[in-house]
């Protein structure tokens, strides 16, 4: 009896407290296998740290907790003897400070992590310039153990490509989330300041453990309250809990706000009295946040007011706010997001138009913001033109993590193959090898500030990001942005290494799934350069044939073209000529016969019965694409499904589950499609490929009225709020 209890317990006892829902993201730190704790276990028996600080506390407890977990076993504070992990500064460990480390090229964020002999005692040491480097260390540290990399040679350093390395939350104060599929914002800003949950700090470890070192918090379509007393006092107090991860807080500014909060008569920057303002609002802000990071501003884009209100530049926009921020060390984020209804060019071509002319007028602590692609988001778009077109400005690049037009919740696309795509991009604005990653990292043009943004995916949700591969981007991102050159791969097998299993089976077989997945939603959606072919609002689901919008430039018939003769957009020089923004060897190739066929619709126009490389007439290409894209999915679903044995069940059945939606809405895009684009074509499906099973007026009749993520959030009105005296 006593030896079945005692094995009972036993069972009870290594089962794992709760079962896996994604919480733990990437943090898990499940014990290691059997086979290899051995290994392990004697290189890393006590934490060793002298001084004390916010930061260094929490490496301890991050180390603390990840080692007892993996080596399934209580590792705690302790003194050097073999094993030891021996952390810090130089400045705070006379321990550090005593084996003469080479750390002067490691910058304020870098670390090195190296096998060494402390006292005749084999030892790791994690080092850094400064605490917050020492935590980078020490989630480096611990990635290595759950990756199951060899510890015992270490001899590592890294730091940062980039300086900043940022998510901005679209997150509307009311909950809702803008673009938004992991349910509603983690910020519960009606509790703030006085109730802080305990996401905020896991929301800030696994950001920290990727280099995220910055955030806003608030939708860039801006609500005015978030610069009030009472907000910036409520982002007080989240940015007390985010300091020790080396997380700065910045707003999404509104640019009308000295007339809408300071009550004056305008917003106009060349006003001294908008100028006062500027400066009275941030160094309030300052005195009660002493490292904010700044404003993100996004200006006369879709309904947000900006200095052109005023007939003022988006450089002279900027400016006042840079002016304001500038003596504390603050930063804006200008985003160039910008074209307008009432300028008939080419969408894709307005914002290079408007900023292009203002290289060199903006602050040193202004970047402008670009999105990776001239037009939004897409699943594929060539790279925006104004990297490399702006030499003296910095252009921070930013890239949307949440998937508004890649499937949203249930579409699994494994985004860092997108981002690689853009960070690799040959601008040639210096000749061969301009690459988007040294545009931004400042090498190409001697910037000092360099600056990588996403636009996050993070909500309520249990499992933070709604899906759990969408968790992959998050990382991705974060991984992305301290070291560019990292491939997709790599990322991928960390991250399956650290979320499921290091299982070499396993990973054999997901990260291809994952590598793939990203050219297969090109192909359901919008192959062959084809983009915004979504439905009206939110985005989801197909609607090529959608013509009846206010503005031009919203409806998918702007983009596609698609009449009798043919299809695309035609931005060669004898259409709208945006293939002139671009380098000279890009703009002749964009515009020639071999311009790559990946990007073919974007850049041209093309008869339906055009011979491409295969041979295939362009609409049978079409097709084959559509189908590629489906048939590339089922492929995903049966991999998936032969990697049960390797995960637990919740996140194992809801991957498997998503998989089959994507599937089925995959096969809705491309029948979708076809009917609309068959009705001018009016040719027959390639030999082997089906007719989509209903009539275009059934894809049309399909509505969506309540699909998350839509941007018709309204702020509450500021005007009944009598007074809002400034600190
Ligand atoms: O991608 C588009 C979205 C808008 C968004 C806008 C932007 C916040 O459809 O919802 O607004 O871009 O980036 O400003």
């Amino acid at each position: 009896m006593f030896r079945f209890l005692a094995a009972a317990l036993l069972v009870l006892l290594t089962v794992p407290a709760r079962a896996e829902d994604g919480y733990d993201l990437w943090l898990r730190y499940r014990p290691m296998e059997a086979a290899v704790l051995a290994q392990y276990r004697p290189l890393a028996t006590a934490i060793v740290s002298q001084g004390a600080s916010p930061s260094l506390d929490a490496a301890k407890s991050e180390l603390t907790r990840g080692l007892s977990g993996l080596l399934d076993r209580p590792v705690g504070a302790g003194t050097v003897a073999d094993g030891a992990v021996v952390i810090g500064t130089p400045g705070s460990s006379p321990l550090i400070a005593g084996l003469k480390l080479p750390l002067t090229n490691l910058g304020k964020e870098g670390y090195l992590i190296r096998s060494s002999s402390v006292g005749g005692h084999a030892v790791t040491v994690i080092a850094a310039n400064s605490d917050i480097g020492v935590l980078y260390g020490s989630f480096a540290f611990l990635r290595l153990i759950q990756t199951r990399q060899p510890v015992a040679r270490l001899d590592i350093a890294s730091a940062p490509r980039l300086k900043l390395r940022l998510l901005n939350h679209w997150d509307n104060l009311d909950g809702t989330i803008e673009r938004g599929y992991a349910g509603r914002s983690i910020f519960d800003w009606n509790k703030m300041p006085d109730y802080m949950g305990p996401r905020y700090t896991v929301m800030a470890r696994a950001n920290a453990s990727v280099g995220i070192n910055g955030i806003s918090v608030n939708n860039v379509s801006a609500d005015v309250w978030m610069l009030s007393s009472m907000y910036i006092g409520k982002l007080a107090a989240l940015a007390d809990v985010l300091r020790p991860y080396g997380i700065r807080v910045y707003v999404a500014a509104k640019f009308s706000a000295p007339v809408e909060l300071g009550r004056l008569k305008t917003a106009d920057p060349a006003d001294p009295q908008v100028q006062a303002w500027w400066k009275k609002e941030v160094d309030s802000i300052y005195r009660r946040i002493p490292d904010f990071g700044g404003f993100v501003v996004k200006a006369n884009s879709e309904g947000q007011p900006g200095p052109r209100d005023y007939n003022r530049t988006q450089a002279e926009g900027a400016n006042v706010i840079a002016d304001a921020l500038a003596p504390h060390g603050g930063i804006v984020f200008w985003r160039a997001f910008v074209y307008s209804e009432k300028d008939p060019t080419d969408r894709a071509k307005q914002a290079y138009n408007e900023f292009k002319p203002l290289d060199g007028k903006f602050r040193d602590n202004v970047f402008v913001q670009t999105k990776n692609g001239a037009i939004d988001f897409q699943p594929r778009e060539p790279a925006h033109p104004m990297f490399g077109a702006m030499p003296k400005t910095n252009l921070a690049l930013e890239v949307q993590i949440t998937k508004e037009y890649l499937g949203q919740t249930t579409h699994l696309v494994y985004l860092p193959v997108l981002f690689k795509e853009i960070l690799d991009w040959d601008t040639f604005a210096k000749g061969q090898g301009s690459t988007v990653a040294k545009v931004i990292d400042g090498s190409l043009e001697g910037h000092d500030q360099s600056a990588m943004v996403g636009v996050s995916n993070i909500g309520d949700d249990r499992n933070w990001t709604g899906a759990q591969f969408s968790q992959a981007d998050w990382y991705g991102f974060g991984r992305l942005a301290w070291e560019p050159s990292l491939s997709a791969e790599q990322i991928a097998r960390e991250w399956l290494g650290m979320t499921f299993t290091n299982d070499p089976a396993f990973a054999n077989a997901v990260i291809p799934m994952m590598i793939k997945s990203r050219e297969a939603v090109v192909d359901y959606m919008t192959p062959l350069g084809l983009h915004h072919q979504f439905a009206t609002g939110h985005h989801y689901g197909p609607g090529p044939w959608v013509s009846d919008l206010a503005r031009p430039e919203w409806n998918p018939v702007y983009y596609n073209h698609a009449d009798a003769q043919g299809l695309g957009f035609d931005r060669t020089p004898s259409g709208s000529d945006a293939t002139s923004q671009y380098a000279p060897p890009l703009a002749r190739l964009f515009s020639g016969p071999d311009i790559p066929e990946r990007d073919l619709l974007w850049f041209q126009r093309v008869a339906w019965d055009h011979r491409m490389k295969s041979g295939r007439t362009l609409w049978d290409e079409l097709v084959v694409h559509y189908d590629t894209g489906i048939a590339t999915v089922a492929e995903m679903e049966k991999t998936w499904a032969a990697m049960k044995p390797h995960v637990d069940e919740e996140r194992w059945s809801q991957t498997a589950t998503f998989l089959a939606i994507q599937k089925k809405e995959a096969q809705w895009w491309r029948d979708a499609c076809i009917a609309y684009f068959e009705s001018f074509s009016r040719m027959p499906m390639p030999a082997g490929h089906a007719p989509p099973p209903h009539d275009l007026a059934y894809y049309k009749a399909i509505t969506f009225p309540y699909a998350p993520g839509r941007p018709d959030y309204t702020s509450a009105p500021f005007h009944n709020r009598p007074n809002d005296p400034m600190e």
